[in-house]
């Protein structure tokens, strides 16, 4: 059993330790490491290079994601034929994408921008804040990650609402699905978190249309995908006052080009792509168990949906 592994944003001799411990019985060898293509099984990726894994891994079983999100090789139009995705989902990047959440919706919540500029200021004013049960803090996308971070938001006390694609009930917050539910979801909502997945129905869906629809003055945080964004829609909505501050993990671009209005704006907070990211001594325990399940012919568990694109 051989594994490859490529990315340019994880760690190749943590993840090789940690999957030698999880499985010695695996080969594990990095994408330019010289080795017999034929004898690869697993792919283990973060941004392939479009066509490589087709072209060189003829006896792929299974194409494991580094990342919970799969755009990067849903968009290859020469991916492996009848080939699984799995995302990754692991303890671990679930974690520090709610504590990216968490943390974001309470500095916005406590005003700690606005209190912040008035440190720079010199000014001493008492600004009063509502306590969390009087905040709604709305989050698009409830899967893995959107569920969690609501899981620590109710702890909290925050009044919360969803949506998602399909249907959901979870106790204690307020779900709304589809297009169709998608107004009024919006129209309560003073903490707006973006966790969707990139996919054809979700390009540039946090578009001025949505941002009109929240109450004047809420917040935005998007930790999703920087295609889910509509840059320039983002920046008129901060200029009129619609949105009163933006915090985005993601980018249209990334990195960040110098120059980009982002990088100075009083109202904007950036984050490198770094809200949550996979541990390897976490993650490591998650691949190699999918490939026991496929070596004991079952299917790996949170396979992506190609026809859903996530
Ligand atoms: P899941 O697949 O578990 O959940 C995706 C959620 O999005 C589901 O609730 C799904 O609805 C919903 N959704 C998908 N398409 C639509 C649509 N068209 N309209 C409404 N809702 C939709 O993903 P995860 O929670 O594991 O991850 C979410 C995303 O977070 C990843 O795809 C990735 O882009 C991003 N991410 C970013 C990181 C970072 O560091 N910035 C790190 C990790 C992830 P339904 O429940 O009905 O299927
Ligand atoms: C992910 C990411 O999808 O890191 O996990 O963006």
């Amino acid at each position: 059993m051989t594994l490859i592994f490529k990315s340019n944003a994880d760690s190749w001799a943590d993840w090789r330790q940690h999957l030698n411990e999880a499985a010695p019985d695996l080969a594990c060898r990095d994408w330019d490491d010289p080795g017999d293509d034929d004898a690869v099984e697993f792919a283990l990726v973060w941004k392939p290079p479009f066509g490589e894994l087709r072209r060189r891994f003829k006896n792929l079983k299974a194409i494991f994601s580094l990342g919970a999100g799969v755009d990067h090789l849903l968009g290859d139009r020469d991916l492996p034929v009848g080939v699984p995705i799995v995302r990754m989902v692991e303890p671990e990047l679930t974690r520090g994408m709610t504590e990216y959440v968490v943390l974001h919706v309470l500095r916005y919540h406590r005003a700690v921008p606005t209190l912040e500029d008035q440190q720079r200021r010199g000014v001493w004013h008492a600004l009063a804040t509502p306590t969390a049960p009087k905040r709604r803090v709305g989050i698009m996308g409830l899967g893995v990650i959107g569920q969690d971070s609501l899981r620590v938001l109710s702890a909290l006390g925050f009044a919360l609402s969803g949506w998602s694609r399909t249907a959901k009930s979870i106790p204690g917050v307020i779900c709304h699905h589809g297009p169709e539910g998608l107004s009024a979801f919006l129209a309560e909502v003073e903490i707006l978190v973006c966790l969707l997945p990139y996919t054809i129905d979700t390009d540039n869906i946090l578009n001025r249309d949505v941002f009109d629809r929240l109450p004047r003055g809420a917040y935005l945080i998007n930790a999703g995908r920087g295609g889910l964004q509509d840059e320039d829609d983002i920046l008129a909505a901060l200029e009129s006052g619609q949105l009163a501050g933006a915090t985005l993990d993601v980018f249209r671009e990334e990195p960040l080009p110098a120059g980009h209005a982002f990088w100075d704006h009083p109202n904007v907070t950036i984050t490198p792509h770094n809200a949550g990211t996979a541990q390897a001594w976490s993650g490591a325990g998650e691949v190699v168990a999918n490939i026991r399940r496929i070596r004991d012919g079952a299917a790996p568990q949170n396979i992506a949906d190609p026809a859903a694109g996530y």
